[in-house]
C-alpha cells in the first residue's frame, strides 16, 4: 500500500515546544552544528532515540549547484563563486521527527554525496561508490539553463536501472535568478513533477 508523502512523521513538529529539546542537540547558538562521518547528536542516556540513516547522491550537470544545494541542507552558505568539487564531498545532516502514530522520537541521518561532474567522467570509480546502497538521489536542474533539464531523462538512464528502489527526485535550483524569458515559463506543472 503506498502512503502519501507526510503521513508518517508530523511534518511541522520543528514548531511545536516539546520539539526544542531535541531540535538544541542539533543547534548551537541558533546555528547548526557541524557533525562529521562519525559524529551524532549527544542526548542524555534515558532519552532513547534511534537514528534511521539515508545516503542521498546529488546528481546534475557541472555549475548547476549541487554543492551549494548540499550547504544549504546543512544550514550553511554557500559560496557566490562557481568552486568544482574535484572529487566526492559527503556533508551529514541530522533532523529529528516524531512518527505520527506513536509519537516516538527518531533522528533523520541523511549523508549527502556530491561528486563534482568532471569527477565522474574523469575517475570510473567516482560513480560506483555514490551509488553503492545509496537511498535517494536528487536530480538537479538550473533554471537558468534549459540544457540541465533536457538532459535530465538521460542522466536518470544512466544513472538508474528500472529495477532499482531508489527514490529519484528532480529538484530546480536557482529559481532567484529566473529572469524573464527563462525557459521556466514554458514548462507546466507535469514536466517538473519528480519521479520514481
Ligand atoms: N543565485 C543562486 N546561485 C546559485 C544557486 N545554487 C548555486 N548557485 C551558484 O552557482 C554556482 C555553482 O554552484 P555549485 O554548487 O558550486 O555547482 P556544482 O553543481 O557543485 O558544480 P561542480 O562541483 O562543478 O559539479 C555557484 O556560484 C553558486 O553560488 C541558487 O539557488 N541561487
Ligand atoms: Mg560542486
Amino acid at each position: 500500500m503506498s502512503v502519501p508523502p507526510g503521513s508518517i512523521i508530523v511534518s511541522d513538529w520543528h514548531r511545536f515546544p516539546d520539539s526544542r529539546e531535541f531540535f538544541s542537540r542539533i543547534l548551537h547558538n541558533k546555528k547548526r552544528r557541524k557533525f562529521g562521518l562519525l559524529e551524532a547528536p549527544m542526548m542524555p542516556p534515558h532519552m532513547n532515540v534511534d537514528i534511521v540513516r539515508y545516503k542521498v547522491f546529488i546528481s546534475g550537470k557541472t555549475g548547476v549547484g549541487k554543492s551549494a544545494l548540499a550547504a544549504r541542507l546543512a544550514g550553511l552558505d554557500f559560496p557566490k563563486m562557481h568552486y568544482e568539487t574535484t572529487g566526492i564531498e559527503t556533508t551529514v545532516v541530522f533532523w529529528p521527527v516524531r512518527l505520527k502514530e506513536s509519537g516516538r522520537v527518531l533522528f533523520f541521518r541523511f549523508e549527502l554525496w556530491d561528486c563534482g561532474e568532471s569527477a565522474i567522467r574523469r575517475f570510473d570509480h567516482m560513480l560506483p561508490s555514490c551509488k553503492e546502497q545509496v537511498d535517494a538521489i536528487l536530480f538537479l536542474f538550473s533554471f537558468t539553463d534549459r540544457g540541465s533539464f533536457d538532459d535530465l531523462s538521460n542522466q536518470i538512464t544512466r544513472i538508474t536501472e528500472s529495477s532499482d528502489r531508489v527514490v529519484k527526485l528532480v529538484v530546480g535550483t536557482k529559481r532567484d535568478r529566473k529572469r524573464r524569458n527563462t525557459f521556466s515559463r514554458s514548462l507546466g506543472s507535469s514536466d517538473l513533477q519528480s519521479g520514481r
